[in-house]
């Protein structure tokens, strides 16, 4: 998603100093590592509560909008943060610690440490890791956007990154958003902003994929995207692509709605139909970027009601993916407002999150817990 950014850094700085404590008595005060008295402290856990192959994921603090906010590197320096990271999450996407301006911001330079060290966090923690992006209209280096390169350059390029990046972590990547928002909320293909496919037609597409699958046979590769989290044109545009793709034995293993919502709109009701229709095609679905904003009250303090609308809307988009038989990912972006994008995205909105920004749990995380433990217990 690519919300014009309309916050400065001094807006962000005051959403993040606001008050902590008018969160409704439903949120338990504890904070992450104690477990409510009598609560078993292992399925206290989301990862824990979900059931046996059911992937509980957050995205990773780092890079992107953190890199112009006054604290240090979300990943590396919070020791609080981390440790929640490791209890609460059976799966981790590196929010912007892999996409092409980080990873290779100059033409023959690639950076990979703080790559290397999210794959490393999970292995250790025995999480699963979701891989962000490898084809997309944005967070490109300048030197690849402004560059002035041939057809056959520009493929060369494409091929070789994914080579090298999808290669580094072959075998250690479940999921992979090989392509990222290629299409328009119409269901349009983004031939004008999307470098690839505007230098090089819609083929390139499929050629990332098998080129992605060359370099990591056993990664799953996504379509990942916002707003086609409900049966529309966009997504009736990846219906049809992948469909088309498919048959001429591209390989492509994914669907996934990335589930940036806000309690402004309805939730969309038809989640699990949309999911249902690709599952139906042999595809994985998963829900990889989930996170609800409101409008906040002048206090900056979301209201009980808006915090229980936000749980429900946690609560439908998990069982919706739930309900599908394939569907066995379910990534938040982000578990706390301390790191969250939304306000400096959104003016007025944050909150989106699961827990405050001093990690205390708000309605939509026990939402969460309580609806994969009931899926768990059958
Ligand atoms: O959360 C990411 C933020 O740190 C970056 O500044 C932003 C730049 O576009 O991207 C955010 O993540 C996006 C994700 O990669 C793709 N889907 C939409 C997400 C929110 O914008």
């Amino acid at each position: 998603m690519r919300p014009v950014r309309i916050v400065t850094l001094a807006l962000a700085t005051t959403a993040l100093a606001l008050p902590l404590a008018a969160i409704p008595a439903t949120a338990d005060p504890g904070s992450d590592h104690q477990a409510a008295p009598h609560s078993n402290a292992k399925f206290d856990r989301l990862r824990h509560a979900a059931p046996e192959g059911f992937f509980v994921g957050t995205a990773v603090a780092g890079g992107g909008h953190h890199l112009e906010q006054d604290y240090p590197d979300p990943f590396t320096y919070d020791k609080e943060y981390r440790k929640i990271l490791s209890r609460q999450f059976s799966s981790v996407s590196p929010e912007n610690q892999m996409k092409w301006d980080f990873i290779h911001p100059e033409r023959d330079r690639y950076r990979f440490d703080e790559a290397d060290a999210i794959v490393d966090f999970a292995e250790r923690h025995g999480q699963v890791v979701r891989g962000h992006t490898l084809l997309w209209h944005s967070q490109n280096p300048a030197w690849l956007e402004q560059g002035d390169f041939t057809d056959e350059e520009l493929r060369a390029i494409l091929r070789e990154h994914i080579e090298t990046v999808v290669g580094r972590y072959a075998g250690r990547i479940q999921q992979w958003d090989v392509a990222n928002e290629i299409f328009d909320d119409a269901g349009n293909l983004r031939t004008e902003q999307n470098i690839w496919i505007r230098e090089l037609g819609p083929g390139i597409v499929a050629d990332a994929f098998r080129w992605a699958h060359e370099a990591d046979p056993e990664a799953k590769l996504f379509f990942n995207d916002y707003n086609v989290e409900g049966r529309n044109a966009k997504s009736n545009a990846y219906y049809e692509l992948v469909q088309d793709l498919l048959a001429e034995g591209v390989p492509v293993h994914g669907f996934s709605a990335q589930g940036h919502l806000s309690t402004r709109w309805g939730f969309p009701g038809d989640l699990e139909q949309n999911l249902r229709r690709f599952d139906a095609l042999g595809l994985e679905t998963a829900i990889t970027e989930l996170d609800v904003r409101m409008d906040l009250p002048e206090s900056g303090v979301p209201t009980e009601a808006q915090l229980e609308q936000q749980a429900d809307y946690y609560d439908q988009a998990l069982s919706a993916c739930l309900a599908v038989a394939n569907c066995n990912s379910f990534t938040i972006w982000g578990f706390t407002d301390k790191y969250s994008w939304v306000p400096v995205f959104f003016q007025g909105q944050g909150s989106a999150t699961v827990m405050t920004e001093d990690f205390v749990r708000k309605p939509a995380f026990f939402a969460l817990q309580s609806t994969l433990k009931d899926a768990r217990n059958g």
